[in-house]
């Protein structure tokens, strides 16, 4: 990746300390082992033994495969199989949510059971589901199952696209562009894009764009709203990220993947007296629980479990020394954990059947025994906690603020009884907030970690762009101090008026990847709301995805471009080689959907673009031109000063990183620092 490996402190810091111990990690691997030319363009067929072919050189488009399948088809059918892979891991995680609703409905889910009525009932109600007169839990019971149909059900259409704005539901039928079920439509991209099949570019794509949606609107919805009615909504609350939450005085359980389920029991049983004593009798201060990746965002989002990091975070965890058990579920774990691993005292526990790993221990999680499920594994790591050698943990943390739904944001803008979007949509009206960014989405080790993400959090803020976060970038824009409630003072004038007009920081942490559904649902009554057109299409907003790196980005890419968003991809493009499918990913896409999927590794370059395409949409909209000028000056300045005036007061200086390399921690996590 060069020199720079990344912009956080605490990574840099570990990375100086694993070439010390002659350690790799993924940041050097990647040094070591260069992208293969061929594959990373799309120019490289390997779907038939007669191959793999590779075009290449000067006339590559003109080229064919062995079966005469030409660049423009090579490169669709990979990336369309991108989009399948991607829908088919955030399904499966829906799918899995839906089970765990259905067996904590009829009673046979240890410890799980409907924490949001509210949300159940909304869910019910968009599914048509009866809720008079009836118990939650059969109501509940529907909901899963009627979520679980949207996976395989053999006729009709996703119910959760019903969520979409009717003329986006109109124009997905007039283009056949309607999900039908989850599976049907992985089915049929690789039915599509198996030797043979689909061989025009421009139809496989569609099928792409069809598949994506049953994530977006299909899978990675339900999800939400499962996890949402089985753990609660998230409003904000306070917390702390980034290697430093690690604890040199206490078993440290560090939890990473995806699914909430497990995790949510992990907060439990470290909160177990019991297990605390027991902790205590190793010789510890007690147990301190961190997360890695969406697990982390989701345990972040309704207990305030502080993340230790993100994706490349993972080994620089166990390159600490001090971490007893990382615990994984599904998704975005590297092999490289195992050997890793053997090297420190740490246990690595795989929980899935879904995803072992030569070389961990298996305890297998059964959501009808999870309480014990998670006793157990914390147990594990009490027990290994006096085999621990030296420690390293960096004296890096941040303080941040999370949580934000779709649900509290119509709350924060009207109350209980008149919750709606107007004032934000009147800010964007009146050009105090220039627009919308959704910043999501993995780090990659072939970029300096977190640099893009958090330039683009920077320059959007003072540009006033209000931005919203999930995923790895997320922990990214948290790391570097960009959920704090102070950074309102890097906001331009006018989004900072609003912001603290609304009540809500500049950048409003919604979740894990799933939880780009959240994003859909936003803008989707952004656009209904009234005064920004009609669709998702009309609005001055922009999907962006600096450091992308697994296929569930490209299918999240995909969705949102199908659902009107621009959106822009850093690293490098996966259809580059072909000049055709770029051409319909872009101009193709935006005449077909309103949007599109663009691929920018320059941070600057997709600032700039994110900026112009942000204000041609005013201009389509016949609003004000955006003028910096305009505002920041209002009657309240006096009484918002006071407010900063006390907030600087009370914060604990920010950057006061010590270089004690003892990992002594001074600190305590959720206490401050929040407007939540
Ligand atoms: O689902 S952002 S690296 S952890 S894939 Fe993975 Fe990418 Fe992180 Fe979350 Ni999302
Ligand atoms: Fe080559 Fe065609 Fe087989 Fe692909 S499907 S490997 S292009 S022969």
């Amino acid at each position: 990746m060069g020199d720079v490996k990344s912009v956080d402190p605490a990574a840099l810091e570990m990375l100086a300390h694993a070439e010390s111990c002659g350690i790799s990690t993924a940041f050097s691997r990647a040094d070591e082992m260069k992208p293969c030319p061929i594959g990373e363009v799309g120019a490289c067929c390997r779907i038939c033994s007669m191959g793999p072919c590779r075009l290449v050189g000067k006339d590559a488009e003109q080229k064919t495969g062995i079966c005469g399948a030409d660049l423009p088809t090579i490169a669709a059918r990979h990336f369309a199989r991108q989009v399948a892979g991607g829908v088919a891991a955030h399904s499966d995680h829906g799918r899995d949510m839906a089970l765990t609703l259905i067996a904590a409905a009829q009673g046979d889910a240890q410890g799980y059971g409907v924490r949001d009525e509210q949300k159940l009932m909304a869910v019910a109600a968009y599914m048509e589901i009866p809720t008079k007169d009836r118990s939650v839990g059969e109501i509940a019971l529907d909901v899963g199952e009627k979520a679980l149909e949207q996976f395989g059900q053999p006729h009709g259409e996703i119910i959760t696209t019903k969520r979409a704005t009717a003329k986006r539901q109109a124009l997905w039928h007039k283009l056949g562009l309607t999900p039908r079920a989850v599976d049907r439509e992985v089915t049929e991209v690789m039915h599509r894009t198996h030797e043979g099949v689909d061989l025009d570019a421009e139809n496989i794509l569609k099928s792409a764009l069809r598949c994506s949606l049953a994530d977006g609107w299909g899978g990675a919805m339900l999800s939400t709203d499962i996890s949402d009615i089985l753990f609660g909504t998230p409003s904000p609350l306070a917390s702390e990220v980034n290697l430093g939450v690690l604890k040199a005085d206490q078993v440290n359980v560090v939890v990473h993947g995806h699914e909430p389920t497990l995790s949510a029991m992990m907060v439990e049983a470290v909160r177990d007296p019991e297990l605390i004593a027991e902790a205590k009798a190793k010789g510890a201060e007690g147990i301190n629980l961190a997360g890695i990746c969406c697990t982390a965002n989701e345990i972040l989002m309704r207990y305030g479990i502080p993340p230790a990091g993100n994706f490349l975070h993972q080994e620089l965890a166990v390159l600490t020394g001090a971490v007893e058990a990382m615990v994984v579920d599904v998704q975005c774990i590297m092999q490289a954990l195992a050997p890793l691993s053997q090297r420190f005292h740490t246990k690595l526990i795989t929980t899935s059947p879904k995803a072992k790993i030569p070389g961990a221990v298996h305890v297998e999680f059964d959501e009808h025994r999870a309480p014990e499920t998670a006793r157990e594994i914390v147990r594990m790591a009490i027990d290994n906690y006096p085999n621990r050698g030296p420690i390293h943990i960096p004296d890096f943390k941040e303080r941040l603020v999370a949580g934000f739904s779709h649900e509290y944001l119509n709350y924060m803008q009207g109350g209980f009884h008149r919750a709606s979007f107007r004032p934000l949509n009147d800010a964007i009206i009146a050009g105090r907030v220039r627009g919308l960014a959704g910043v999501v989405g993995c780090n990659n080790a072939r970029v300096p970690q977190d640099q893009a993400i958090v330039e683009l959090i920077k320059n959007f803020i003072a540009n006033d762009v209000m931005v919203v976060v999930t995923g790895c970038a997320a922990t990214a824009g948290a790391k570097a101090g960009y959920l704090r409630p102070e950074i309102l003072d890097a906001a331009g004038p006018g989004l900072r008026e609003v912001m603290e007009a609304i009540g809500i920081p500049p950048v409003l942490h919604l979740g894990s990847c799933v939880d780009n559904s959240r994003i859909l649902t936003v803008l989707t009554q952004v656009a209904t709301e009234g005064g920004l057109g009609e669709d998702i299409d009309d609005l001055p907003a922009v999907g962006l995805c600096p450091e992308w790196m697994c296929e569930k980005a490209i299918a999240i890419g995909t969705y949102f471009a199908a659902s009107g968003a621009h959106v822009i991809f850093g690293v490098s493009s996966p259809v580059k080689a072909s000049r055709v499918v770029t051409g319909l990913m872009t101009k193709g896409w935006e005449a077909l959907v309103g949007g599109d999927l663009e691929f920018i590794p320059d941070w600057n370059e997709m600032l700039a673009r994110s900026l112009e395409l942000i204000d041609g949409k005013r201009a389509a909209l016949k609003l004000a031109p955006y003028d910096p000028a305009q505002f920041g000056d209002s009657g309240d300045s006096p009484y918002f000063a006071a407010i900063k005036e006390y907030l600087a007061a009370a914060a604990e200086p920010v950057a006061a990183h010590a270089h004690d390399h003892s990992g002594g921690d001074a600190h305590t996590h959720g206490d401050d620092g929040g407007d939540g």
